[in-house]
C-alpha cells in the first residue's frame, strides 16, 4: 500500500509540475510586448477569414503569408455560420475553424482569434445569426440579459472547442490572443451607463473563461484590466492614444490595407509605401510590437454573406488578392519591411526608446540597450514633398519625402518605406470558355404573384427583414387596386427603406429603383396604366445584405414605407391598405440552383432574352485544365446571384455603376474546389434583363509567374 501511495503522490507531483510549466508556457504581456513562453516578440499578423476562401486554398494562403514575413494569422469567428438555429452548430467545410487553425499551426504560425461575437466585418448582420432578432426582449450589445445569455453561450462554446482541441498557447497550441466585442466604443454612448456595465461584464465573462492567453478589446480606450485596448485604423502611429496602463503593450489589431468596397463605389487603393510608413511609425513612435494587416487576404463574400451594398469581392487590393495571388509591389515591399524590423527586433524589444528632432518635419527614434550595446534607429521625414538630408551620428542620410529609413545597426539603412524595390505585377485574365451558344442554355421564368395568390395578408406595410428572416433577399408586396372613377396620368409612387424595388402592374414591368450604401431611403416614381376596375400591383423589394453596424441593430427597418397612386384628379395612399406578401421567389422555393433539383424543374429552351426580368438561366461546362484560379466575367448581366454546382459564388450587380460609369465588380471568383472535371452546372438568377450569352469563364494569373510561388 505504502509503495502505491508513494507512486500516486509522485504522479500527482508530475501532474502538478506539468500544469505549472504549461502555465509558464502561456502568453503574458507587459508594457513593451507580448511574451510567448517568456520570450518577447515583435509580431506581424495578417487577417485571413476562413469562410471567405475554401479549405483547399487555406494551405497556400498561409504559406504565402509566412513567406511574406508574417508570424500570426488573425481571424474573426462567424457566429451566423456556426449557429444557424439556436443550439444547432455547423463547423463543416468552409466553416471548419479548427481545421483552419490547425493548418496555421502546422505551418508554425500563431493565431489571433477574434471571437466577437459581434464582428461587423462587412458581414451580413455583423455576424449575428438572424434568429437573435426574435428573442423576446433582446437589445444587442448592451447590459441586456437575453443578449448576454446568447453571447456568453456562443463565446463559451468556441473557447471550449479550442480548449478541447488544445489550441491555446497555454496548452501548446497556436492561439496567442483572443478578442471579445469589437469597436464597441463607436456605439457605447447610445447605451449610457448600461454600455459601461456591458463592457465590464464582457471583459469579466471573457477572462472568466480562462484561456491562458490575453484578451483584447479593439478601439476600446477604457478596456477593463487585464483586457488590452488595441488600435484599429490606417494611421495608428499617429492616432493611437496608447495602452490604458503602463503594463499593457501597444497592439494594432486592424491596419487597413485598403477598404471594403460597396456597389457604386470604386476600389480604395492604398500604396505599399503608405502602409509601410505607418507600420514603421507605429513601431518607432508608439513602441508598437504587434501589427495586423486588415486584410492580408480578403477573399470572397460567397452566397448572401456580405452586408448591405458590400460587393462580393472582399479587399481584393490586399497583399494577397481575392484569388490568393501576390499583389505586387505590396506583398514584396511589406516582406522587406518585416525582415528589416526582425533583423533588429531584439534591440527594439530590449533597448530604451529615445526620440529627437532632426528638422521641422523630421525626427529620429533610437532604441539602444543600456550601457551602449546594440542600437537601432528610425529616421522619419514627414515632409510630403521634399527630400531632406540629416546628420545622424556623424553620418549624412538622404531621406526621401514622406518616408522612414530603418537603420538596424544605427549606421546602415537597410529599408526605406518609400523606396520600393519590388517590381509591379499586373493581373492577367484569359478567357477559356464562352457561353455564347443559345442551345447550351435553358431558362425558367419566375412568377409574379398577384394579391389573390399571396397567403400572408396585413393592413400595413410590413418590415422586410422580419418577414424574410434573411433566408432570401426577396419580398413581394402585392395589392389589388380597385377604382371606378377615371384616373388619368396615373403615377405609382413608392418609398423604400430596403435596397431595390421592381414594380409590376398586371404582370408587366413598369419600373425599378435602388438606394445606395450611404443613402438609405429612395423613391420610385413611374407612370402606370390602370384598368377600369382592378389592377394587380406587385412590388418586389430586394435587400443586398443586412446592415452590419450601429447601435440598436435589432430595431432596423427595411422594406416599403409608403405607396401611393397619384392620378391627375386625386391621389390614393395605399400605405394602410390590405397588402399580400410572398417571401422569396418560386425558383428559390424549388431550390432550382441545386443540381439534384435542377432536372425536376420546368426548364425550357432559351427564348428571347431581351429584357427578361426575374429569370433563371442554366448551362453546363467542363472544368478548364490547369491550376490557375477561375473567374466568371458577368459584365453583360444586370443584377442577381450565381451558383456553380449548387454553391453560391455570390451576388452580382453589374448595372450599378460608379462615378466613372463603371460597374463596381465584373469578375466573380469560382473556386476550383467547387468544380468537377465535367458537367458543372452554372445557374444565374437575373433580375434586370442581363444577357448570359456574352459571359465567359476565365483563368486568373499575374505577369510575374513566380508571384504564384508555385513549387
Ligand atoms: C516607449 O518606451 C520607452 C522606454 O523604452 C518609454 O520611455 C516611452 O515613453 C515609450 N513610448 C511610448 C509612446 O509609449
Ligand atoms: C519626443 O516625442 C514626444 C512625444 O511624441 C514629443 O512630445 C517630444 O517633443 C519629442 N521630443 C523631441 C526632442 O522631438
Ligand atoms: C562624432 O564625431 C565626433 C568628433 O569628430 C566624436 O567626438 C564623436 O564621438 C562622434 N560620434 C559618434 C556617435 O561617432
Ligand atoms: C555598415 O556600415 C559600415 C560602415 O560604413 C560598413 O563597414 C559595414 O560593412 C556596413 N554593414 C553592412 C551590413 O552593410
Ligand atoms: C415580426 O413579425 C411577427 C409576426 O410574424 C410580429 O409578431 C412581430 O411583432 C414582428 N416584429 C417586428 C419587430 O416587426
Ligand atoms: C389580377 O389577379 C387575379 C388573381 O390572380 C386575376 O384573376 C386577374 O385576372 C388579374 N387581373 C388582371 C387585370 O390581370
Ligand atoms: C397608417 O397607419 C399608421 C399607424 O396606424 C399611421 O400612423 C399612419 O398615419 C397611417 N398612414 C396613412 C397614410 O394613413
Ligand atoms: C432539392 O435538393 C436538395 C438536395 O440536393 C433537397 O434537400 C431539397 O429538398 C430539394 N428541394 C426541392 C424543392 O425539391
Ligand atoms: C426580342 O424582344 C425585343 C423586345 O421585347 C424585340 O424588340 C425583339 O424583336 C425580339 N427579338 C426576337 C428575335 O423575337
Ligand atoms: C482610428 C484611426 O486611426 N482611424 C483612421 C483611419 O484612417 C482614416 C483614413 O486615413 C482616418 O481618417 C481615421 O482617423
Amino acid at each position: 500500500m505504502g509503495k502505491w501511495l508513494v507512486l500516486v503522490v509522485m504522479l500527482l507531483l508530475v501532474v502538478v509540475s506539468l500544469t505549472l510549466s504549461m502555465e509558464a508556457a502561456g502568453v503574458t504581456y507587459d508594457g513593451r510586448s507580448l511574451l510567448i513562453e517568456n520570450q518577447r516578440k515583435i509580431l506581424f499578423s495578417g487577417s485571413i477569414h476562413y469562410p471567405r476562401s475554401t479549405p483547399q486554398m487555406w494551405p497556400a494562403l498561409i504559406e504565402k503569408a509566412k513567406e511574406g514575413g508574417l508570424n500570426v494569422i488573425q481571424t474573426y469567428v462567424f457566429w451566423s455560420l456556426h449557429e444557424p438555429q439556436p443550439g444547432q452548430y455547423d463547423f463543416s467545410g468552409r466553416y471548419d475553424l479548427v481545421k483552419f487553425i490547425k493548418e496555421i499551426q502546422a505551418q508554425g504560425l500563431y493565431v489571433c482569434l477574434r471571437i466577437g461575437p459581434y464582428i461587423e466585418s462587412e458581414w451580413t448582420y455583423g455576424g449575428f445569426p438572424f434568429w437573435l432578432h426574435d428573442v423576446p426582449g433582446i437589445v444587442y450589445r448592451t447590459n441586456n440579459e437575453p443578449f448576454k445569455l446568447y453571447m456568453q453561450k456562443f463565446t463559451a462554446k468556441i473557447v471550449s472547442m479550442m480548449k478541447s482541441e488544445g489550441l491555446y498557447a497555454s496548452q501548446g497550441g497556436p492561439i496567442i490572443l483572443s478578442q471579445i466585442e469589437n469597436e464597441y466604443q463607436n456605439i457605447q454612448k447610445s447605451f449610457g451607463e448600461e454600455g459601461s456595465q456591458y463592457v465590464d461584464w464582457a471583459a469579466k465573462m471573457a477572462v472568466g473563461l480562462q484561456t491562458g492567453v490575453p484578451w483584447v478589446m479593439c478601439k476600446q480606450t477604457d478596456a477593463p484590466d487585464p483586457v488590452i485596448n488595441t488600435c484599429n485604423g490606417m494611421k495608428c502611429g499617429e492616432t493611437f492614444t496608447g495602452p490604458n496602463s503602463p503594463d499593457k503593450p501597444a497592439l494594432w489589431t486592424e491596419n487597413w490595407t485598403s477598404f471594403y468596397q460597396v456597389y457604386g463605389g470604386e476600389p480604395y487603393i492604398r500604396s505599399a509605401e503608405d502602409i509601410a510608413f505607418h507600420v514603421t511609425l507605429f513601431i518607432a513612435r508608439k513602441n508598437g510590437s504587434y501589427v495586423n494587416y486588415y486584410m492580408y487576404h480578403g477573399g470572397t463574400n460567397f452566397g448572401r454573406t456580405s452586408s448591405a451594398y458590400v460587393i462580393t469581392s472582399y479587399y481584393d487590393q490586399a497583399p494577397l488578392d481575392e484569388y490568393g495571388l501576390l499583389r505586387q509591389p505590396k506583398w514584396g515591399h511589406l516582406k522587406e519591411l518585416h525582415s528589416a524590423i526582425k533583423s533588429c527586433s531584439a534591440t527594439l524589444l530590449q533597448g530604451m526608446q529615445r526620440n529627437f528632432s532632426l528638422g521641422p518635419f523630421q525626427e529620429g527614434y533610437v532604441f539602444e540597450e543600456e550601457g551602449g550595446g546594440e542600437c537601432a534607429a528610425f529616421l522619419v521625414n514627414d515632409d510630403n514633398v521634399n527630400v531632406f538630408t540629416v546628420q545622424f551620428r556623424n553620418r549624412s542620410y538622404q531621406l526621401p519625402p514622406k518616408s522612414i529609413s530603418i537603420l538596424p545597426d544605427c549606421q546602415n539603412v537597410t529599408f526605406n518605406t518609400a523606396t520600393v524595390n519590388t517590381k509591379n505585377n499586373r493581373r492577367v485574365i484569359n478567357p477559356v470558355q464562352a457561353f455564347s451558344s443559345a442551345d447550351e442554355w435553358e431558362q425558367f421564368l419566375d412568377e409574379i404573384p398577384n394579391f389573390d395568390e399571396t397567403l400572408l395578408i396585413s393592413n400595413s406595410l410590413l418590415e422586410h427583414m422580419n418577414l424574410t428572416k434573411d433566408k432570401t433577399d426577396y419580398l413581394w408586396y402585392t395589392i389589388r387596386f380597385e377604382h371606378d372613377l377615371p384616373c388619368t396620368e396615373s403615377v405609382l409612387h413608392v418609398q423604400s427603406a430596403a435596397h431595390v424595388v421592381h414594380a409590376f402592374a398586371d404582370g408587366t414591368y413598369i419600373g425599378g429603383a435602388h438606394g445606395s450604401h450611404d443613402v438609405k431611403s429612395f423613391t420610385l416614381q413611374v407612370p402606370v396604366t390602370l384598368n377600369e376596375g382592378t389592377t394587380n400591383i406587385s412590388i418586389l423589394s430586394v435587400m443586398v445584405g443586412l446592415p452590419d453596424s450601429g447601435a440598436f441593430l435589432e430595431r432596423r427597418f427595411a422594406g416599403l414605407t409608403t405607396v401611393e397612386i397619384q392620378c391627375r384628379e386625386e391621389s390614393y395612399d395605399l400605405t394602410n391598405s390590405t397588402w399580400g406578401y410572398q417571401v422569396g421567389l418560386v425558383g428559390e422555393q424549388l431550390d432550382i440552383y441545386q443540381e439534384a433539383n435542377s432536372s425536376s424543374t420546368q426548364w425550357s429552351q432559351l427564348g428571347n432574352i431581351t429584357n427578361q426580368r426575374l429569370i433563371w438561366y442554366k448551362s453546363v461546362f467542363d472544368s478548364p485544365d490547369g491550376n490557375d484560379p477561375l473567374t466568371l466575367n458577368l459584365e453583360t448581366m444586370g443584377k442577381g446571384e450565381a451558383w456553380v454546382n449548387g454553391e453560391s459564388i455570390g451576388r452580382y450587380w453589374i448595372s450599378f455603376h460608379d462615378s466613372k460609369d463603371q460597374p463596381s465588380q465584373t469578375l466573380y471568383h469560382v473556386p476550383r474546389s467547387f468544380l468537377k472535371d465535367s458537367g458543372n452546372v452554372l445557374v444565374l438568377f437575373e433580375e434586370e434583363g442581363g444577357n448570359p450569352l456574352d459571359i465567359s469563364l476565365n483563368t486568373v494569373s499575374t505577369t510575374n509567374s513566380e508571384d504564384n510561388l508555385s513549387k
